[in-house]
């Protein structure tokens, strides 16, 4: 049941900050933007950092012989440093498409495997940047992504107690973490031929954005600043919007509350454990033109996707129905939601029963960094969405918006997301209501549900291959057999 974590690999020793002579805390207002400079003049810019010769060199990924290596810059001790890299990534056809990403080492464009995402690194409080691909840090993992339960509950024939506040969660590359009350230090290194931007949406004070500034280049530029809400934002390129972002610049920054690390956010839902849906669209027309020198213009080269990825795997791969068994069990970790049912009403966020447990259902971040408009459609259960870019929705009078959205916590069995939205939903892990009493009794196996995108050409690959996009399944487990 329990597996050893990762949450110590990698890990970049803590940043002296307090001790540090000389240190002078940047202002925040300061510190959001603190600029793009060509060289290596930026890392002045972080005053606490330590004698950076100190610090090994970091090893590039290895390349075959015949290419250039190119060279990693000396990492700086608390300071996540992200690549602006370039390369060609395979899609679900295996076909392969050039794209643009924030990578964890330099690469060559012709590498076999370009770094195009990190992997998800966490922001701790106490001035850290680990390495894990699960969080809470140091709580147990749930094997193959499925939380078990504490126990069955003998009030309600198959169904089950929850734990509280026990399961880690899984998280797909891109991913940034910070703890509430941490100090977010990235230095962005641009290694492609014309300008970019790392920016953060709504990450700023009162709700603005926080930005690198343009990056010439060949140059780089840092950005600090204090971890805002707890919620879920988008880091992207905003250069020649939605060009760059479409290309692959992007990722999640998730800020969570270590201290109350199970909710959504303080005195809002809690969950047994949460899943990050990150949804990207890849056009190749546009890689193609950015490839060979030249610069997209939409409105002459509108937007054409043919991938539609969920965590960056599509169709079969996204359904951990493929011949690899890593890929598989990084979509049954990071993607497909599974769980134990239980006895729920989803809208009375985590009732206790009994110590140690918990009436809650999991929490699904949807996340679309994406070009096109998403409905995630989800069978077997309902949602209860509660929050959009990271404001609450109302449980009462609620309103429609200029858009004609209605802005209110509810039930939903289609999730719009629009481009750029990131909406916090909770799946209950229910019985399914229309279940009867006689099947419910005698189920033996785990019940799987479809989700898939409700806007069709999403769910093909190079304009067919049907179901070939943005899908996945989701999971009722049963203690009745090992499914
Ligand atoms: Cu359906």
């Amino acid at each position: 049941m329990r597996e050893p974590t990762e949450n110590t690999e990698h890990a970049v020793p803590a940043a002296p900050a307090a001790e540090a002579p000389g240190r002078r805390p940047i202002p925040r207002a300061d510190a959001l933007r603190l600029g793009a400079v060509a060289g290596v003049a930026a890392v002045a810019a972080f005053a606490a950092a330590p004698a950076a010769a100190a610090a090994p060199l970091r090893a590039a990924s290895p390349v075959r012989a015949a290419t250039r290596v190119p060279a990693a810059a000396v990492p700086l001790p608390g300071v996540l440093d992200l690549y602006i890299n370039e390369g060609y990534a395979r899609m679900v056809d295996d076909s392969l498409v050039y794209q643009r990403g924030f990578g964890d080492a330099p690469t060559a464009r012709n590498a076999a495997s370009p770094s195009l995402r990190i992997r998800p690194r966490v922001f701790t409080r106490d001035g850290q940047v680990v390495t894990s691909r699960t969080y809470p840090l140091g709580a147990p993992v749930p094997a193959n992504g499925t939380p078990l339960p504490l126990g069955p509950d003998a009030a309600n024939v198959g169904q089950f107690m929850i734990r509280r506040n026990y399961w880690a969660s899984y998280f797909p590359a891109r991913t940034m973490i910070a703890e509430t009350g941490s100090t977010v230090r990235l230095r962005v290194f641009n290694r492609l031929n014309g300008p970019h931007e790392l920016a953060i949406a709504g990450a700023g004070s009162g709700g603005g954005d926080l930005t690198t500034g343009e990056i010439p280049p060949g140059g780089e530029a840092t950005l600090e600043f204090d971890a805002p809400a707890a919620g879920t934002y988008v880091y992207y390129d905003p250069t020649n919007e939605p060009v760059q972002r479409a290309l692959g610049l992007f990722g999640c920054l998730v800020v969570m509350d270590p201290d109350d690390a199970w909710k959504v956010a303080p005195d809002q839902a809690g969950f047994e454990r949460q899943w990050l849906w990150v949804t990207h669209a890849v056009d190749p027309g546009w890689g193609d033109i950015e490839a060979a020198g030249g610069t997209v213009d939409p409105e002459v080269t509108p937007a054409v996707p043919r991938y539609f990825l969920l965590n960056d795997r599509s169709g079969y791969e996204a359904l951990a129905h493929s011949p690899s068994r890593a890929i598989n069990l990084a979509a049954h970790e990071e993607s497909l939601v599974s769980g134990y049912p239980r006895q729920i009403d989803i809208r009375q966020f985590g009732e206790d029963i009994d110590a140690g447990t918990i009436r809650a259902g999991q929490l699904v971040r949807l996340v679309n960094p994406g070009l096109v408009y998403h409905q995630i459609h989800f069978h077997g259960n309902h949602l209860w969405t509660v929050r959009r870019n990271n404001r609450e929705w109302p449980r009462e009078f609620g309103v429609v918006d200029d858009d004609g959205h209605v802005v209110l916590q509810q039930w939903e069995d289609v999730v719009e997301l629009e481009p750029m939205d990131r909406k916090d939903c909770i799946i209950p892990m229910k019985r399914p209501p229309d279940a009867t009493d006689q099947v419910w009794a005698n189920r033996t196996t785990a019940w799987k549900y479809p989700m898939h995108c409700h806007a069709e050409p999403s769910q093909t690959a190079a304009g067919g291959m049907y179901p070939g996009g943005l899908v996945a399944h989701w999971e009722l487990k049963s203690m009745a057999t090992e499914d």
